[in-house]
């Protein structure tokens, strides 16, 4: 009987031994493991820390943004350009409006464009044209990876319309709003056929639209300068803008064109394939007849450039409304004296 409660105390006290020891191990290999579980941790902080401060934070990014390229990548050469279908306004938002900014304004994201151009179209009473416009010229106008803003400056009233004046007005519009470097000022019904024919300014003034459809894709003379035209502001300044005095149709382009070669600068142009465009078909507008006295203009451009233009422009603004496609500036020019 004492024998056996002897075994039964030494099992007893071998099994508690046991025990006890492999708590120990148990509680030694987890304190180490769980040492080097919180080593590899604080070292996976600290290496995390560390490429964080090599790896440049989003606001470092933008602050390093490289300049736009000169050859945008995403341009695609000649373009399918058709007026006469069912577009509606719904429509044109839907397509158009993404990436851009009220007003009309755009800026690529992922490079700093080189100029700032303020697109300037002459307008009364074209919406349909205006339409159509956006809808061909957004598209292009971001591939072409140019911070833009687009202002449609809007003749008030019936009087004699004035081309010329309206673009005046839009360049002082447009630099009221923001720091262009670049004015580009198209007529509302032309569409450019081919998105390598670049909306911005060069070393001379730039005439873009030279192969017009409704002249057979030529220039209908050497020294055309209409439709579609761009200017840096100094090249714009050095003649004095543009006349205020061409009321009605026809003369004020030509009178660009003296002005630009009176001061001594060129004209420059894209090949001819490169600067076709489509005009949108339209008859002659009410209240802009061609005007006789403008042709004889033409003669006294030398002199009458230096206070005719952007330092005598006087007009009063009527209203801007801010539309996500464009900025729409209703002006008062007058009438001619
Ligand atoms: N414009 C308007 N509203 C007008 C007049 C002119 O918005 O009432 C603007 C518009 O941007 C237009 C530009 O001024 O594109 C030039 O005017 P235009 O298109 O009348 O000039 P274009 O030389 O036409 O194209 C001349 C008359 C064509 C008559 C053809 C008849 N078959
Ligand atoms: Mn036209």
């Amino acid at each position: 009987m004492a024998g056996n409660f002897k075994r039964l105390f030494n099992f007893l006290a071998l099994f508690s031994f046991v025990s006890v020891a492999c708590f120990v191990l148990v509680l030694f290999y987890s304190r180490r493991s769980f040492e080097q579980v919180a080593k590899l941790l604080a070292k996976k902080i600290e290496a995390s820390n560390k490429s964080s401060e090599m790896a440049p934070t989003p606001s470092a990014v933008s602050l390093t943004l490289g300049p736009c390229p000169d050859n945008p990548p995403d341009l695609v050469g000649p373009l399918l350009v058709e007026f006469d279908f069912g577009r509606t306004w719904e429509h044109v938002r839907k397509e158009v409006s993404p990436l851009l900014q009220k007003g009309g304004r755009f800026k690529p994201k992922d490079c700093v464009a080189k100029q700032k151009v303020a697109i300037i179209i002459p307008f009364r009473n074209r919406h349909e044209h205006l339409k159509h416009w956006l809808y061909y010229l957004h598209p292009i106008l971001k591939r072409q990876l140019v911070d833009y803003g687009v202002y449609v400056i809007n003749q008030d009233g019936e009087g004699v319309f004035n081309r010329a004046k309206l673009m005046n007005a839009g360049y002082v519009e447009a630099l009221k709003e923001y720091d262009y470097d670049c004015f580009l000022f198209s007529d509302v019904d032309l569409v450019p056929l081919n998105d390598r024919n670049l909306y911005r300014c060069f070393d001379n003034p730039r005439h873009l639209a030279i192969g017009m459809d409704k002249f057979n894709f030529d220039l209908p003379y050497k020294t055309f300068f209409g439709g579609v035209a761009s200017l840096y502001k100094h090249q714009y300044l050095k003649i004095n803008g543009f006349p205020n005095t061409y009321w009605g149709w026809g003369g004020e382009d030509d009178d660009i064109y003296k002005r630009i070669v009176l001061r001594g600068m060129q004209v420059s142009r894209p090949d001819l394939l490169t600067g076709r465009y489509r005009m949108i078909k339209h008859q002659r507008d009410v209240h802009n007849d061609p005007n006789p006295k403008n042709p004889d203009k033409l003669f006294q451009t030398h002199w009458t450039m230096n206070a005719d233009g952007i330092n005598s422009l006087k007009y009063t603004v009527k209203s801007i409304e801010k539309d996500i496609l464009y900025t729409f500036i209703t002006v008062d020019i007058g009438s001619p004296e």
